[in-house]
């Protein structure tokens, strides 16, 4: 059957569903190419229903027969689904379908991977598997029976019956098709158990193939036993089953998936060994996992009425596993990592043709709204929503959550209508936040006079598409002031802004004091201040919090670079000497320190311009980036070799957050090292390297100085058995490829043996490396865009949601020369162009083109 013709849907179009599920029994009889799926439905009118409409969607399934209580019946059928002219009573729906997961190349619905068959249904997989009402808002007990030739049968919820080739399980807790899930294969477990708060012995379980990741499920199983107890801990929330199951799967769209019972992870978000995993790859893993554990209450128990309202669970979830981070490792350093994603990639966003709402109010693919959008300035919004009713309103508010939608598809209405009940505040202006798209800029004015400090401030969003004009909203601008000698005068003040240009005067001051504004990135948008660099040096040396602190050298450098863009300004030494005093300030946490001698990215700077009315040249700024690398290494070797050496950690390798910090320090200070002595020290730290983090610091460092060729081959001996690993070896020359051989250097990539493009990892390795190398991927040629468009259009009928995602590489296109922007017209028009697009990139690409 075709595709459907794509269609828009929106928000306010939301009907109730025309019936309610009771229960669903599913059978599986598993084949490769013959899935048979038996279901039985019991379906009731919905009394809130508009429409008496029986529609279950269903796409790519062959009908095998269906039945009305007991009586064979003969549906409409469509590319979409099933329609039925069914009773105004409660029934039961029979049907049979046949599928075939080993040609599901899409990852959606029932697909196998590495001879295992897996689910994945968020969005609207569940259709491809059998009819149904997949929405989010008809929930119900599942009760599911397979049947296969294989060891081990999974699905959610509790076991019910198993023997040799059967299994059943029943799911008590309603939940929407979106979180069924599936898995069957020969496959070995980590056991553990965790007994929550209230006595309930919980087994645990992560779930390999068996065959080397075996010793990788550890680290995976520690973190989710600290997110229960946490979760217990600070909201209140314990675990609801007598089971949880972990099962990491090799071809994964996305990081991992929170099916009730029955998480499903891309091996490389779960899987980690000191071996092959970096400091990196452990912070992600615990997070991930977390995230997907708290899904447990907020997804789960309380999900969506619709799609519309995605971020009301992933906000929310991603808020809340932010929360865990920090307590886990450093609040300081956490939030500068979460302030850099949410800056590289939704301000980016927010600032291009993809700019969308945190709550969309159309869409044509939801697939396409898993978004930085959605997700991280989700989470900021909430963090918001917090710093301004204050912590304990924040836990009475969500305590009442909690309470009051257990068991619901709720709206964002709902979630803040419990903030209304609980602190009596009016949030119709704060809700802008879900409706209004774009990144607010906050412009400073400093005034002072007799002793009074008044802060000027004016909010402005830009327009963006579908919304020309936009009303101000509410911003939580938490302030500081220092006086000369960097002490605190006032302390950190969260000032509440409402309208558009509003003024806060500070009184009873001795002098004019340095303002810190926007402590701990209080609030999602762009601060326009004039600062003098020496005020910001100021700040870098003395600000009392940790994110202005790191922010004002990000500032100083972005700054800098920007001048040596434009101006051709030389590094100056004022700012080498404030990152010098950082480096050795020994009181400093390294990971901090790390942190601060980071340059903001070639893509940050090309924003950075952009925003400033200049068109980037992502050559120039490569050069600059380059120089100020080699100005800043040179400026500090005499201190390199010795904080190098303070880096060492003693004792065998944990991931833990202090020896992660100096790890991360080291690799800083050898990247610079090695700008300086060819790449000796980098060398050494690769022959002698017993974890990954230092391996992979050591060869980016080399590869950054264009030497490593030995290294490269050493290390695919070394590793070409594991494909986590391999994925870095893929995305690493790739990313860090001399910009003229970039796409050249993909290229030769995709015809290595390993190269799979039904891999979304490997895939991602290849080309994600290749739109990271800024100048790589812009390079003038424009064999960057021509290559990825030459993939993405092969890509496209196997895995539409991945291509559809990696089209966003384009989504700056605007912001460079003509020459450029006719290049990258180009091939998002020979994409477009293709026959047989798949709606998802077909609505991605619509959109890119404006
Ligand atoms: N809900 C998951 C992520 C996820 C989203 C969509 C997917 O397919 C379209 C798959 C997974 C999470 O937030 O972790
Ligand atoms: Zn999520």
């Amino acid at each position: 059957m075709k595709n459907p013709a794509p269609q828009t849907i929106y928000l306010s179009d939301y009907t109730p569903p025309a019936y309610l599920v009771d229960s669903v029994h599913l059978t599986f009889k598993l084949g490769a190419t013959d899935t048979r799926v038996i279901s039985r439905i019991a379906f009731r009118p919905n009394p809130d229903a508009t429409s008496k409409e029986f529609f279950l969607h269903g796409q790519d399934l062959r009908f095998v027969s269906a039945m009305i209580d007991g009586a064979p019946i003969t549906p409409d059928l469509s590319a979409e689904g099933l329609r039925y002219d069914a009773p105004d009573a409660p029934f039961v729906f029979e049907a049979e379908v046949e599928i075939s997961p080993s040609t599901n190349t899409s990852l959606e619905g029932l697909y196998m991977s590495n001879g295992m068959y897996c689910t994945q249904c968020e969005a609207e997989g569940f259709r491809k598997i059998t009819y149904y009402p997949d929405r989010p808002d008809v929930m119900a007990v599942f009760t599911v029976r397979i049947e296969g030739d294989l060891p081990v049968l999974l699905s959610n919820g509790n076991p019910v019956a198993q023997d040799e080739g059967w299994a059943e399980w029943h799911d008590p807790w309603p939940k929407p098709a979106y979180l069924f899930a599936l898995i069957a294969g020969d496959l070995v477990a980590l056991s553990d158990t965790f007994t929550t708060r209230s006595g309930r012995k919980v087994d645990l379980n992560i779930w390999v193939r068996p065959g080397g990741d075996e010793a990788k499920r550890a680290f995976g199983m520690d973190a989710l036993k600290k997110s229960m107890a946490w979760d217990e801990e600070i909201y209140g929330r314990e675990y609801d089953l007598d089971l949880f199951n972990i099962v990491a799967v090799d071809d994964f769209n996305m990081g991992a998936m929170e099916n009730k019972g029955l998480n499903i992870f891309n091996a490389s978000a779960v899987l980690a060994s000191p071996e092959t995993a970096t400091d990196a790859d452990f912070e992600r893993i615990e997070a991930i996992i977390a995230h997907e554990y708290f899904h447990n209450w907020t997804g789960n128990r309380i999900t969506c009425r619709d799609w519309f309202q995605l971020c009301l669970k992933e906000g929310l979830t991603v808020f809340r596993d932010q929360q865990f981070t920090g307590d886990m490792r450093s609040h300081a350093v956490t939030r500068i990592d979460d302030a850099m994603v949410l800056r590289a990639h939704q301000f980016r966003e927010d600032n291009g043709p993809l700019a969308h709402p945190v709550r969309p109010d159309s869409f044509v693919e939801i697939n396409n709204f898993y978004t930085a959008t959605v997700y991280e300035k989700g989470a900021e919004v909430i963090g918001m929503l917090k710093l301004l009713v204050g912590d304990a309103d924040y836990a009475k508010a969500l305590d009442l959550y909690f309470d009051r939608h257990d068991g619901d598809a709720a709206t964002i209405e709902d979630w803040l209508r419990v903030f209304e009940d609980v602190t009596g505040r009016d949030l119709s202006q704060f809700a802008r936040w879900y409706s209004q798209a774009g990144t607010p800029r906050l412009t400073v004015h400093e005034s002072y006079a007799d002793g009074t400090y008044q802060l000027h401030l004016r909010q402005e969003t830009p327009p963006t598409p579908g919304q020309e004009t936009k009303e101000p909203l509410v911003l939580p601008i938490a302030v500081g002031l220092l006086n000369e000698n960097g002490a605190e005068v006032v302390p950190t003040t969260v000032l509440e802004m409402t309208q558009a240009e509003q003024t806060f005067s500070f009184g009873g001051l001795s002098s004019k004091p340095t303002a810190s504004i926007l402590r701990n990135f209080s609030a999602p948008v762009i601060v326009k201040h004039d600062k003098t660099n020496a005020e910001r040096a100021f700040l870098l040396a003395h600000d009392t919090d940790p994110f202005n602190r790191w922010d004002a050298g990000r500032t100083l450098a972005q700054d800098l670079l920007m001048r040596m863009v434009c101006d051709n300004a030389t590094p100056d030494t004022g700012f080498l000497d404030g990152l010098a005093a950082v480096l050795r300030d020994d009181t400093l946490d390294p990971a901090f320190r790390a942190l601060v001698l980071r340059l903001p990215s070639e893509e940050d700077t090309a924003q950075a311009l952009f925003d400033a009315g200049h068109t980037p040249d992502p050559a120039v700024i490569n050069d600059v980036h380059e120089t100020l690398k080699l100005h800043i290494a040179q400026h500090l070797q005499d201190t390199l070799p010795r904080i190098y050496a303070d880096m060492s950690v003693d004792g065998p390798y944990t991931p833990d957050a202090e020896p992660a910090g100096k790890r991360a320090l080291g690799n800083a200070v050898l990247a610079l090292q090695s700008k300086l002595d060819g790449g000796k020290a980098a060398a050494q730290q690769f022959a002698s390297a017993d974890n990954m983090t230092q391996q992979l610091g050591a060869l980016r460092a080399l590869l950054q100085i264009a030497k490593g060729a030995h290294e490269l081959a050493a290390f695919e001996a070394q590793w070409g058995h594991d494909r986590l690993v391999m994925d870095k070896w893929f995305a690493l020359q790739v990313s860090l490829a001399p910009a003229d051989q970039a796409a050249a250097t993909a290229e030769k990539l995709t015809a290595h043996p390993d190269f799979d493009i039904k891999n979304p990892n490997r895939f991602r390795a290849v080309f994600g490396g290749l739109r990271g190398n800024t100048a790589g991927f812009h390079h003038r040629s424009g064999a960057g865009y021509d290559l990825l468009a030459d993939w993405l259009i092969k890509l496209d009928p196997l895995n539409p949601q991945t291509t559809a995602r990696m089209t966003t590489a384009f989504d700056t296109w605007k912001h460079y020369d003509t020459e450029r922007q006719t290049k990258i017209r180009e091939a998002l028009e020979r994409i477009a162009g293709t026959s047989g697009l798949s709606g998802d990139t077909h609505e991605m690409v619509t959109r890119l083109l404006g």
